[in-house]
Protein backbone atom coordinates (compact mmCIF):
# COMPACT_ATOMS: atom_id res chain seq x y z
CA UNK A 1 0.00 0.00 0.00
CA UNK A 2 0.98 3.76 -0.79
CA UNK A 3 2.00 5.84 1.97
CA UNK A 4 -1.57 8.36 1.61
CA UNK A 5 -0.84 11.97 2.50
CA UNK A 6 -3.18 13.73 4.68
CA UNK A 7 -3.98 16.93 4.26
CA UNK A 8 -3.18 19.36 7.51
CA UNK A 9 -3.28 22.65 8.55
CA UNK A 10 -3.63 25.21 5.62
CA UNK A 11 -0.29 26.16 6.90
CA UNK A 12 1.26 23.15 5.99
CA UNK A 13 -0.09 23.64 2.97
CA UNK A 14 3.42 24.25 0.68
CA UNK A 15 4.70 21.07 2.32
CA UNK A 16 1.92 18.75 1.53
CA UNK A 17 1.75 20.13 -2.11
CA UNK A 18 5.84 19.70 -2.57
CA UNK A 19 5.70 15.84 -1.11
CA UNK A 20 2.57 15.35 -3.34
CA UNK A 21 4.37 16.42 -6.30
CA UNK A 22 7.44 14.13 -5.64
CA UNK A 23 5.20 10.82 -5.20
CA UNK A 24 3.87 11.81 -8.61
CA UNK A 25 6.95 12.28 -10.29
CA UNK A 26 8.41 9.36 -8.72
CA UNK A 27 5.52 6.62 -8.70
CA UNK A 28 3.36 8.57 -11.26
CA UNK A 29 0.72 8.27 -8.26
CA UNK A 30 -0.48 9.42 -4.74
CA UNK A 31 -3.22 8.79 -2.34
CA UNK A 32 -4.27 12.29 -0.70
CA UNK A 33 -6.59 11.71 2.34
CA UNK A 34 -9.83 13.67 3.26
CA UNK A 35 -9.84 15.87 0.67
CA UNK A 36 -13.55 16.15 0.35
CA UNK A 37 -15.87 15.70 3.71
CA UNK A 38 -18.17 12.74 4.05
CA UNK A 39 -21.13 15.47 3.78
CA UNK A 40 -20.11 17.17 0.42
CA UNK A 41 -19.53 13.54 -1.00
CA UNK A 42 -23.35 12.68 0.20
CA UNK A 43 -24.15 15.93 -1.79
CA UNK A 44 -22.34 15.20 -4.43
CA UNK A 45 -24.20 11.55 -5.05
CA UNK A 46 -27.21 12.96 -4.60
CA UNK A 47 -26.91 15.58 -6.95
CA UNK A 48 -25.07 12.99 -9.68
CA UNK A 49 -28.52 10.71 -8.98
CA UNK A 50 -30.78 13.78 -9.59
CA UNK A 51 -29.51 14.19 -12.66
CA UNK A 52 -30.04 10.76 -13.95
CA UNK A 53 -27.35 11.08 -16.28
CA UNK A 54 -27.18 8.52 -19.00
CA UNK A 55 -24.66 5.59 -18.63
CA UNK A 56 -23.17 2.54 -19.71
CA UNK A 57 -22.26 -0.23 -18.39
CA UNK A 58 -18.96 0.86 -16.35
CA UNK A 59 -20.73 4.49 -15.22
CA UNK A 60 -20.80 7.57 -17.25
CA UNK A 61 -18.25 9.01 -20.13
CA UNK A 62 -17.99 12.63 -21.17
CA UNK A 63 -19.32 13.78 -18.11
CA UNK A 64 -17.93 17.26 -17.26
CA UNK A 65 -21.24 18.99 -19.04
CA UNK A 66 -23.28 17.65 -15.48
CA UNK A 67 -23.56 20.66 -13.49
CA UNK A 68 -22.70 18.29 -10.35
CA UNK A 69 -19.53 17.44 -11.46
CA UNK A 70 -18.46 19.79 -13.02
CA UNK A 71 -18.76 21.48 -9.81
CA UNK A 72 -16.59 18.85 -8.47
CA UNK A 73 -13.96 19.53 -10.96
CA UNK A 74 -13.63 23.23 -9.79
CA UNK A 75 -13.85 22.45 -6.36
CA UNK A 76 -11.08 24.99 -4.68
CA UNK A 77 -9.20 21.54 -2.39
CA UNK A 78 -9.21 19.46 -6.19
CA UNK A 79 -8.07 22.07 -8.37
CA UNK A 80 -5.36 22.89 -5.84
CA UNK A 81 -4.10 19.19 -5.80
CA UNK A 82 -4.01 19.57 -10.24
CA UNK A 83 -2.43 22.91 -10.28
CA UNK A 84 0.68 21.79 -7.64
CA UNK A 85 1.80 19.43 -10.31
CA UNK A 86 0.24 21.35 -13.38
CA UNK A 87 0.78 24.79 -12.62
CA UNK A 88 -1.78 27.71 -12.54
CA UNK A 89 -3.26 26.96 -15.90
CA UNK A 90 -4.34 23.72 -15.08
CA UNK A 91 -8.49 22.93 -16.11
CA UNK A 92 -10.52 19.59 -16.21
CA UNK A 93 -11.06 18.04 -19.95
CA UNK A 94 -12.70 15.03 -19.23
CA UNK A 95 -15.06 13.36 -16.66
CA UNK A 96 -15.90 10.00 -16.37
CA UNK A 97 -18.08 8.06 -13.40
CA UNK A 98 -16.88 4.81 -13.12
CA UNK A 99 -19.47 2.82 -11.06
CA UNK A 100 -18.45 -0.75 -10.41
CA UNK A 101 -21.21 -2.78 -8.10
CA UNK A 102 -22.80 -6.13 -8.28
CA UNK A 103 -25.28 -5.04 -10.60
CA UNK A 104 -22.80 -3.70 -12.50
CA UNK A 105 -19.53 -5.45 -12.51
CA UNK A 106 -16.53 -5.36 -14.64
CA UNK A 107 -12.36 -5.55 -15.17
CA UNK A 108 -10.08 -3.78 -16.64
CA UNK A 109 -6.44 -5.82 -17.69
CA UNK A 110 -3.02 -3.84 -17.35
CA UNK A 111 -2.93 -0.75 -19.71
CA UNK A 112 -1.84 3.22 -20.07
CA UNK A 113 -4.65 5.60 -20.76
CA UNK A 114 -3.16 6.96 -23.79
CA UNK A 115 -5.95 8.28 -25.88
CA UNK A 116 -7.08 11.84 -25.88
CA UNK A 117 -10.20 13.79 -26.73
CA UNK A 118 -9.75 16.27 -29.77
CA UNK A 119 -12.23 18.72 -31.19
CA UNK A 120 -11.56 17.35 -34.71
CA UNK A 121 -9.71 14.86 -36.50
CA UNK A 122 -6.78 16.30 -38.65
CA UNK A 123 -4.14 13.61 -39.05
CA UNK A 124 -1.46 14.61 -37.52
CA UNK A 125 2.00 13.34 -36.74
CA UNK A 126 2.66 11.12 -33.76
CA UNK A 127 -1.09 10.84 -33.35
CA UNK A 128 -2.92 8.17 -34.05
CA UNK A 129 -4.76 5.61 -34.73
CA UNK A 130 -8.79 7.66 -34.51
CA UNK A 131 -11.80 6.39 -32.82
CA UNK A 132 -15.01 8.02 -32.40
CA UNK A 133 -16.53 7.52 -29.09
CA UNK A 134 -20.05 8.47 -27.97
CA UNK A 135 -20.04 11.32 -31.03
CA UNK A 136 -15.91 12.51 -29.92
CA UNK A 137 -13.05 12.12 -31.90
CA UNK A 138 -10.33 10.57 -29.92
CA UNK A 139 -6.30 9.71 -31.05
CA UNK A 140 -3.70 7.83 -29.42
CA UNK A 141 -1.21 10.66 -28.22
CA UNK A 142 2.59 11.12 -28.17
CA UNK A 143 3.93 10.58 -23.87
CA UNK A 144 4.76 14.32 -24.41
CA UNK A 145 1.11 15.44 -24.58
CA UNK A 146 0.34 12.70 -21.83
CA UNK A 147 3.13 13.93 -19.73
CA UNK A 148 1.04 17.15 -19.32
CA UNK A 149 -1.74 15.71 -18.18
CA UNK A 150 -3.44 14.73 -14.74
CA UNK A 151 -6.09 12.31 -13.56
CA UNK A 152 -7.54 12.74 -10.24
CA UNK A 153 -9.74 9.92 -8.53
CA UNK A 154 -12.52 11.15 -6.31
CA UNK A 155 -13.95 8.04 -4.45
CA UNK A 156 -17.27 8.50 -3.33
CA UNK A 157 -17.47 5.39 -1.64
CA UNK A 158 -14.78 2.90 0.06
CA UNK A 159 -12.50 1.80 -2.14
CA UNK A 160 -11.54 -2.14 -0.27
CA UNK A 161 -9.62 -4.66 -1.44
CA UNK A 162 -12.83 -6.42 -2.41
CA UNK A 163 -14.80 -4.07 -4.12
CA UNK A 164 -12.46 -4.02 -7.72
CA UNK A 165 -9.77 -1.05 -6.88
CA UNK A 166 -7.25 0.17 -9.35
CA UNK A 167 -3.75 -1.31 -8.91
CA UNK A 168 -1.06 0.60 -10.61
CA UNK A 169 2.92 -0.24 -11.20
CA UNK A 170 4.80 2.55 -9.67
CA UNK A 171 6.80 4.60 -11.74
CA UNK A 172 6.22 2.98 -14.89
CA UNK A 173 4.78 6.65 -16.33
CA UNK A 174 8.36 7.23 -17.15
CA UNK A 175 8.43 4.25 -20.17
CA UNK A 176 7.23 6.30 -22.49
CA UNK A 177 3.71 4.99 -23.94
CA UNK A 178 3.98 0.59 -24.25
CA UNK A 179 3.12 -2.26 -26.24
CA UNK A 180 0.77 -4.95 -25.35
CA UNK A 181 3.90 -7.17 -24.86
CA UNK A 182 5.55 -4.74 -22.85
CA UNK A 183 2.60 -3.71 -20.54
CA UNK A 184 2.33 -7.25 -19.78
CA UNK A 185 6.47 -8.09 -18.97
CA UNK A 186 5.92 -4.82 -16.80
CA UNK A 187 3.34 -6.73 -15.13
CA UNK A 188 5.20 -10.37 -14.20
CA UNK A 189 8.31 -8.22 -13.24
CA UNK A 190 7.24 -5.21 -11.19
CA UNK A 191 4.97 -5.68 -7.84
CA UNK A 192 1.61 -3.98 -8.25
CA UNK A 193 0.48 -1.35 -5.39
CA UNK A 194 -3.46 -1.91 -4.54
CA UNK A 195 -5.06 1.73 -4.44
CA UNK A 196 -7.28 1.51 -1.29
CA UNK A 197 -8.79 5.17 -0.80
CA UNK A 198 -11.52 5.88 1.20
CA UNK A 199 -14.22 7.70 0.48
CA UNK A 200 -13.40 11.48 0.12
CA UNK A 201 -10.14 10.69 -0.68
CA UNK A 202 -8.49 10.80 -3.79
CA UNK A 203 -6.14 9.37 -6.19
CA UNK A 204 -3.79 11.10 -8.71
CA UNK A 205 -2.63 9.32 -11.31
CA UNK A 206 -0.44 9.95 -14.24
CA UNK A 207 -1.67 8.61 -17.34
CA UNK A 208 1.41 6.35 -18.44
CA UNK A 209 1.18 4.96 -15.40
CA UNK A 210 0.07 1.22 -16.00
CA UNK A 211 -3.20 0.29 -14.27
CA UNK A 212 -5.57 -2.33 -13.77
CA UNK A 213 -8.41 -3.54 -11.86
CA UNK A 214 -10.29 -6.55 -10.96
CA UNK A 215 -14.31 -7.39 -10.74
CA UNK A 216 -15.73 -6.58 -7.34
CA UNK A 217 -16.24 -9.58 -5.10
CA UNK A 218 -18.17 -7.22 -2.49
CA UNK A 219 -22.10 -5.77 -2.16
CA UNK A 220 -20.52 -2.53 -1.42
CA UNK A 221 -20.71 0.14 -4.29
CA UNK A 222 -17.24 1.54 -5.63
CA UNK A 223 -17.75 5.07 -7.33
CA UNK A 224 -15.15 7.15 -8.35
CA UNK A 225 -15.10 10.53 -10.30
CA UNK A 226 -11.88 9.86 -12.67
CA UNK A 227 -11.49 13.83 -13.85
CA UNK A 228 -8.28 14.31 -16.27
CA UNK A 229 -6.73 18.00 -16.04
CA UNK A 230 -4.46 19.27 -19.03
CA UNK A 231 -1.41 21.67 -17.55
CA UNK A 232 -2.93 24.08 -20.35
CA UNK A 233 -5.15 24.57 -23.53
CA UNK A 234 -1.71 24.17 -25.57
CA UNK A 235 -1.01 20.11 -24.43
CA UNK A 236 -2.22 18.83 -27.71
CA UNK A 237 -0.59 21.53 -30.10
CA UNK A 238 -1.12 21.64 -33.27
CA UNK A 239 -4.36 19.81 -32.32
CA UNK A 240 -7.19 20.67 -29.80
CA UNK A 241 -8.04 19.29 -27.22
CA UNK A 242 -12.36 18.48 -26.27
CA UNK A 243 -13.21 19.48 -22.85
CA UNK A 244 -16.07 16.59 -22.95
O1 LIG B 1 -11.75 2.54 -12.27
C1 LIG B 1 -11.27 1.50 -12.71
O2 LIG B 1 -11.36 0.43 -12.11
C2 LIG B 1 -10.53 1.47 -14.00
C3 LIG B 1 -10.27 2.81 -14.55
C4 LIG B 1 -9.44 2.75 -15.77
O3 LIG B 1 -9.07 1.72 -16.24
C5 LIG B 1 -8.99 3.96 -16.43
O4 LIG B 1 -9.18 5.04 -15.92
O5 LIG B 1 -8.39 3.82 -17.51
Amino acid sequence: MANPITFLKPSQRDGIRLIFREAIDKDGFAIILNVLPSGEVEQILEEIRESAPRRTRAGVRHALGLGPISKVAQQPRIMDLAQAVLGAAAFPFRATLFDKSPRSNWLVVWHQDTALPLRERRETVGWGPWSVKDGVQYAHAPAAALSQVLALRIHLDDSTTLNGPLRVLPGTHTLGVLGDDGIHELSTTIIGVECLVPAGGVLAMRPLVIHSSSKSHSVAERRVLHIEYAASSLVAAPLDLAVT
